[in-house]
Formats: structure tokens, sequence, C-alpha cells
């Protein structure tokens, strides 16, 4: 089970029908880093790999989060590719579509060295013992909340409290609704196997997209005035929303582009270093599109929709917060991790 304690949604390949609607397995290899190593595994730079397709909402978290905190030089990471077969994640952007430094094509085999008959879906993210070449852990919930709280030596100068304690009973109530409704909802509408369970994911989404865009009406953050990882795990599925959701999950009640508040609240922080420089629509249209072939048979990966209006003002400023609290914005995007050119409005 994972540290969301849910088993509430629905995953690609994990997942088990139960009639018309689907579950998510929300079993992980839950395996902790830690600072004080109590599962084995002690937080140590160099040690561990993060493995973390940029098409993923799950694995796209920790990239933001590792880059707000300024963990490049602690842990480095793997990017496959944004799509994948039956079998597993491949490192196909690389060259010789191995992994320069795990010496792997498929994510498959480092589940395969930590168990020979590992039996539930190859997931991004995944973080892998260089040494051993096996996956520690890909409890994806925590593993962001252990970047905040275990990593804490590595984090750079300036690095944000992405979970400031004065908030952190209002954030787990707000980021568990998000979970539930928004970033599992999405998946919901789009797996549903009957029109009922359809229908009734649409109108769940929808309620939770209401309440968001009213909250986020009146204030700049989800939770206090700066950002948290209630913002990040709202982000990555707002990215994804009109290139992805509303069209190919059904999720058309409106674009993301017509909630006022929500769109311009998902443009501060596209703008906001550390978000948008980690969003690849290229690679996220593309996997969606091409792995989910009983949804698109055809795998033609639409063209649109128009990126531009990522960038124009969103004028949030005048709802006041501060953005990094009295923390500052993470430097420029490491050589060799910018998305491709011409993937993103920023790239
Ligand atoms: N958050 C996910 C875990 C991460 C996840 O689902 N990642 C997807 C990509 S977005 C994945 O790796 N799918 C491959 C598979 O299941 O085989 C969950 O709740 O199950």
């Amino acid at each position: 089970m994972s540290s969301d304690g849910s088993n509430d949604g629905e995953h690609r390949t994990s997942y088990t029908t139960a009639g018309a609607g689907y579950t998510r397995d929300a079993r992980y290899i839950t395996t902790r880093i830690t600072r004080d190593g109590e599962d084995g595994y002690p937080v140590e730079p160099g040690r561990y790999r993060l493995v973390a397709a940029r098409a993923c909402p799950w694995a796209n978290r920790t990239l933001i989060v590792r880059r707000l905190l300024g963990l490049e030089d602690a842990l480095s990471v793997g990017l496959p590719g944004p799509t994948h077969d039956d079998r597993s994640w491949t490192f196909d952007l690389d060259p010789d579509g191995v992994d320069p430094v795990l010496g792997i094509h498929f994510l498959r085999d480092a589940y395969l060295r930590r168990d020979p008959g590992y039996p539930l879906g190859i997931t991004v993210p995944a973080i892998v013992e260089v040494s051993s070449g096996a996956v520690v852990t890909n409890d994806f919930a925590q593993i962001t909340l252990d970047f905040s709280t275990e990593w804490t030596d590595y984090h750079r100068e300036g690095a944000p409290d992405l979970l400031p304690a004065a908030h952190r009973d209002e954030m787990d109530q707000v980021m568990r609704r998000i979970y539930t409704e928004v970033n599992n909802g999405v998946y919901r509408c789009g797996f549903a196997g009957s029109q009922e369970s359809y229908d009734e994911a649409y109108d769940r989404l929808w309620t939770a997209l209401d309440w968001l865009e009213e909250r986020l009406t009146s204030q700049r953050y989800l939770v206090g005035d700066t950002i948290t990882e209630a913002d990040v795990r709202l982000f990555t599925t707002l990215a994804r929303f009109d290139p992805v959701y509303h069209g190919h999950f059904k999720c058309n009640r409106q674009k993301l582009t017509e909630l006022p508040a929500l769109w311009a609240y998902a443009r501060d922080l596209f703008q906001t270093p550390g978000f948008g420089d980690t969003i690849d629509f290229e690679q996220i249209k593309q996997h969606y599109y091409v792995v989910h072939h009983d949804v698109n048979p055809t795998g033609i990966v639409p063209k649109g929709p128009n990126l531009a209006g990522w960038l124009t003002p969103h004028h949030r400023e005048q709802l006041g917060g501060r953005p990094f609290g009295d923390g500052t914005p993470p430097g420029p995007v490491r050589d060799g991790e910018r998305v491709t050119a011409g993937h993103s409005p920023l790239a």
C-alpha cells in the first residue's frame, strides 16, 4: 500500500478491473531512503539514481522537487523515453538506448534486480541504487516528501520549504483530495469501462476542479502564501490537461484555458523556475496517445493545442504571495537535463 494509503483511482498496467470502473494498484516498493538509513538505505550523495520519465505526471513531481531543492549534485537522474511496451519503460533517448549510469536498456532490469519475480507494474518514478542496480523505492508519494525531509543536508542554499510545518495539516487534506479527485480523477474518466462509470468520474472530477477554481480565485497558492508540495502535485496534472486529459481522457467540460483562476495559476507556476522547465509537452502527448492503444487505437498524436499561452502574463502577483518564501528560485537547468528544444514554449 502506498504512503497515500489509497487504492482509489486507476493505473494503466497495474490496475484491476472492478466491474466497469478501475482500481489503482497502490502497492509499491515502500523502502525508504532516510537520513538514519533505517531501511538499509541511508541518504548518500551519488549512491542513487532517480529514474523519471518526463511524460509521467507522478515522475514529473520528483523532477520538480529535485530541482526546487537543488538535489541535482546529490541525486543523478535517468530519463526514459516517453513510451513503453508491455515489458517496460526503456532508455531509448540515451546513446545506444542504454542509461549511461545504470547500464541498462529496460527499467525492468532494475526491478528484477530487486526482486527476480517482481509481479507488479514497472513504474516511474523509481530510485535505483547504482552499485547494486536494484530499485530501492517506487513509492511516488513518499519520494518527494523524503526529498524535503530526509535529504536536507544536500539541499541548495535558498531551497524553499515545500512542507511548511505550520500548514502541514491543511496541506495533507488538500493533497489528499487532489490525489483522489484530480490526479487520479482524470485517469478514472479516461479508463472508465462503461458510460455510467465515466459519467460518475466526470462529475466527480469537475466537482473538484470547481472547488480548486474557487479556492485559487482569491489565493495565489493552494496553501499558505508560498509554493508547497501541494502545488507541485496539482501542477503536473494541470500541465497535461489540455494536451491530453481534455480530449484523450474525455475530461472536456472545459479546457484549462477556459478556467480563469486555474489557468492563471498554472501559468504562474509554469513560469516559476523549477516547474515549467521540467515540462516536455511532446513527450507527454507521445506517452498517452501512443501507450494507451485501447483508448487511441490509431496511435495518432495530435499536433495541438497551441501552447503559446503558457508564457502570457498571469497577473497572480496581485494576490500577493512569496513563491520561494525566505528562499530563492533555483538557478538554470543543468546541462543534459534541459527539455528538448521545440518541446515546450520555454525550450
Ligand atoms: N502514481 C502511480 C505510479 C506511477 C505510475 O503510474 N507511473 C506510470 C506512468 S504515468 C507508469 O510507470 N506506468 C507503467 C506501468 O504501469 O507499467 C500509481 O499510483 O500507480
